[in-house]
């Protein structure tokens, strides 16, 4: 519609063919068509999703790490800040990895019940590289001396002050596995990271929700227990067990969890839904991932609505975290039909034929069979 910006106008140096959800933080989403011509997602087209603003946040450009300060805070006996520049200067490790918002895949949950925020499809996601400091060598750097009572860590985003309708954006992380895999990445893609994906200095956990990537880092606090914060509840939480779509929820830290693993999942790059294909031979591809704690095992296709299923060509990436890829082809005659697609991890971690099972309230970790109709003529 006239007077709704581009994308381009809202990060600058965006592909303006990213569907904008929201103009003013700056949520975008990459339609799949771009999504698949790429094995690792250019800055230009992967997704934003802002729960708050930096103001200088808005651009593909970096921001310097020089001046920048992080302070360490909570179950410490050292509290202390730090110039963002000393990271320059320590190890680093690179990490390919799915970064996906809990949130990708909501409008699905519609065919059960609409859950309320952003209708993103399958774009809220992107296959990047991350570079940086991992957090034990910072936290050895420092030597910081946490105390044995701490279990958690919270990491807070530097974005526009905290007000009462917007409050700081931070997360707590288990801290055994931030010491584990969590880095204060630098970069993204063999650059510095752009301003708009969290420069200069970002907070990466692979294998978790996109939420739990802190951009902006300004503060690091050690924790008995989660944050009250709430974009740790109730937001970016779903329940424990399975609720009635449509159902109200009133989240605890007992009955409900925080958007941490991301769940097993694949989608379907090709044939895209609605499109039309010929008759006979018809090639299916994708990609498949999880939380990276085991690999995929194996990803079924069907176009019989779930009766039968052909195991489709798998292939590994380098890093856990990372998309696999998979294809095959499928027999299809003319008519309207359905192609299915379900992975299936190590663990037996397998998408629900109905992902509308995880429904709830926030719509987040849809990971439903992933259907595509397409005509065949
Ligand atoms: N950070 C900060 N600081 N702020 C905000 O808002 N968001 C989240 C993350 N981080 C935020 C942060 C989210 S939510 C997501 S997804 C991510 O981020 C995204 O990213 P990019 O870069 O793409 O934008 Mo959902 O789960």
């Amino acid at each position: 519609a006239q007077g709704t910006p581009t994308a381009d106008q809202v990060i600058q140096g965006k592909d303006p063919r990213l569907i904008v959800h929201n103009s003013r933080t700056g949520v975008l989403e990459t339609p799949l068509e771009l999504l698949r011509e790429h094995e690792r997602t250019p800055k230009e087209i992967l997704f934003i999703r802002n729960n708050q603003v930096l103001p200088q946040g808005k651009t593909l450009e970096p921001i310097a790490p020089d001046g920048w300060i992080i302070s360490i805070e909570g179950m410490v006996e050292n509290a202390q800040a730090f110039d963002a520049k000393i990271l320059k200067d320590l190890p680093q490790v690179e990490v390919e990895m799915v970064l996906q918002c809990s949130g990708n895949g909501r409008s699905f949950f519609a065919r059960a019940q609409r859950a309320s925020g952003t209708q993103w499809k399958h774009g809220g996601m992107g296959n990047v590289v991350f570079k940086g400091v991992p957090f034990k060598v910072l936290v050895e750097h420092l030597k910081l001396n946490i105390y044995p009572g701490a279990k958690y860590v919270t990491v807070n985003g530097k974005d526009q002050p905290p007000t009462l309708q917007a409050p700081d954006f931070e997360h707590s992380v288990p801290l055994e596995e931030a010491l584990e895999k969590g880095i204060l990445a630098l970069e993204m893609n063999g650059e510095p990271l752009p301003a708009a994906h969290g420069g200069p200095v970002r907070f990466v956990m692979p294998g978790f929700y996109g939420t739990m990537n802190v951009k902006w880092v300004d503060r690091i606090r050690f924790d008995v227990a989660e944050t009250f914060n709430h974009n740790q509840i109730p937001r970016y939480r779903v329940p424990n067990h399975p609720i009635q779509p449509g159902s109200e929820f009133n989240f605890t830290f007992e009955n409900s969890r925080p958007n941490w693993h991301q769940k097993v999942k694949s989608v379907i790059f090709a044939p895209l839904d609605g499109e039309e294909v010929k008759a006979g031979n018809v090639l299916v591809r994708g990609v498949a991932w999880n939380d990276g704690l085991v690999p995929i095992e194996a990803v079924l296709v069907s176009t019989d609505q779930g009766r039968t299923w052909i195991r489709a060509k798998l292939t590994s990436p380098q890093s856990p975290y990372a998309w696999f890829h998979w294809e095959t082809y499928v027999a299809l005659s003319r008519g309207e039909r359905e192609i299915w697609v379900q992975a299936v991890d190590k663990l037996g971690r397998a998408q629900p034929l109905d992902g509308t099972v995880h429904w709830n309230p926030r719509g987040y970790e849809w990971n439903g069979v992933d259907i595509v109709k397409v005509k065949v003529v």
